[in-house]
């Protein structure tokens, strides 16, 4: 899906902070010209594929008019207190064709059993009614921060809970899968998505896809760079996506106005998440109004031309190909299906042979920027170390090289004019399977 966008929202975009503290007064949440159709529309025109909604953040007020709780909507002077964002923002996902997913904070600040086996009770009756009535959702959100103090119903103290276990996690997650079995759960560690490790965009030079779960768990310290390269050898498939903010903080605050990403900025992200195998979660804010921001806005449009300009016309598409050598000679696994544009045919070599290299001849010389590859990665991730090499007279010149590719790898290159390019893989875990060579 490699474009998905985040959404916060909450009362702290009304306060200006970033964590609430739980105490926050209900009646200062009122967007005045809320329009989520206004977020789906701008976020499909600029090729999003998912919206994911921060329900409920850490200080625990409800964007939907939950039956658990009075700290929602429900009692706040948006349309009177019969307002539902939630059903806002899932209604214009379908509408404009994206999928939704939700963030509900484990951490909350405003309960007064958070820390007890009550709080859990209350998560789990709160996930039970957003998995039941807002359609489908295809990826659930679980963030592990915890700060530790809240407002806790009043109490205003500092509980610690045991991240591994305090919220039960196994039985959490059986819950939901026994309403909608197929959605994607991501947690620092999983088990379908994991963190990237940052916030700042940026996944790892070197990216595997495996993870060996018991390695992290929220909470614990000191795991960001093993989430940010994942584990060649781990044992489960979890791949990492990149949550970042196109704005300093989660939030809007209007001082922040002028340090909205610029496009530049957010493509060069682009290139360090989908560009290094990860997906994209883009967070943008809605303002006071209930709006993205013109600023933000004018961002995204800006990213898409720049995505368009710089990575709009393969050169390769359709170019001739030769390899060094192809799995049995057939040609269900020739060369020329790393530039048929088809996703579902692969360049392979035979068993036991894991290097290799394939050329790409684009015709005529041509200014060259970037190179995209892809495995086939329905049979896994399998490349450990690649090198680019371009064309000039007198000889090949390596422009790039490479650990792992992953679903999908665009190198950076000084540009150049060429005629060839040629990719070696040079080490594999088994044999090289790469279904595409794009260049630009
Ligand atoms: C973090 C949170 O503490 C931030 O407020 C934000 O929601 C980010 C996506 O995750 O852990």
């Amino acid at each position: 899906m490699e474009m998905n966008a985040f959404v916060h929202f909450t009362t702290n975009t009304f306060t200006g902070k970033e964590w609430g503290y739980g105490d926050e007064d209900k009646a200062i949440f009122n967007p005045t010209a809320l329009d989520a159709g206004q977020w789906a529309k701008t976020l499909k025109e600029t090729g999003f594929k998912m919206l994911i909604l921060t329900c409920k953040h850490h200080d625990g007020f409800c964007l939907w008019p939950s039956k658990h709780t009075e700290h929602s909507v429900k009692n706040s002077p948006y349309k009177n207190g019969k307002g539902d964002v939630v059903k806002e923002a899932a209604d214009a996902a379908k509408k404009y064709g994206l999928k939704f997913g939700v963030y509900l904070s484990p951490w909350d600040r405003n309960h007064p059993e958070y820390g007890r086996p009550g709080y859990v009770s209350y998560y789990r009756n709160q996930l039970r009614e957003l998995f039941t009535q807002y359609g489908t959702v295809t990826e659930m959100w679980f963030d592990g921060a915890n700060g530790g103090d809240g407002y806790y119903g009043g109490s205003r103290e500092a509980r610690k809970i045991d991240g591994k276990s305090y919220y039960d996690w196994p039985n959490t997650l059986k819950l939901i899968t026994g309403i909608q079995p197929k959605v994607l759960f991501f947690s620092d560690a999983g088990p379908h998505l994991r963190w990237v490790g940052n916030e700042s965009g940026v996944a790892g030079l070197t990216n595997w896809n495996c993870l060996s779960p018991d390695t992290v768990y929220a909470g614990k310290s000191g795991i960001e760079a093993l989430l940010n390269r994942g584990d060649e050898n781990g044992s489960h498939w979890i791949p990492a996506e990149t949550d970042v903010s196109i704005r300093p903080g989660w939030f809007f605050h209007e001082k922040e106005n002028d340090r909205v990403k610029t496009p530049e900025q957010l493509f060069d992200i682009y290139l360090t998440s989908v560009g290094r195998g990860s997906t994209l979660l883009l967070n943008i804010p809605p303002d006071q109004r209930g709006l993205f921001h013109e600023k933000d806005v004018q961002s995204l449009y800006g990213l898409k031309e720049l995505l368009k300009k710089e990575l709009g016309k393969n050169l390769a598409y359709k170019a001739k190909t030769t390899a060094s050598t192809f799995r049995g000679k057939q040609s269900t696994y020739a060369p020329a299906n790393l530039t048929d544009g088809q996703k579902q045919t692969y360049w392979a070599t035979d068993d036991g042979i894991t290097s290799g290299s394939f050329e790409v001849d684009l015709g005529k010389p041509s200014t060259v920027k970037y190179v995209m590859l892809q495995e086939y990665i329905e049979l896994g991730q399998r490349v450990k170390s690649f090198a680019i090499e371009a064309w000039q007279p007198g000889g090949w010149k390596e422009v790039a090289t490479g650990t792992t590719i992953g679903y999908k790898r665009i190198l950076k290159i000084e540009p150049l004019s060429t005629q060839r390019i040629r990719v070696t893989i040079k080490d594999a875990k088994a044999s090289p399977v790469i279904s595409n060579v794009e260049v630009f």
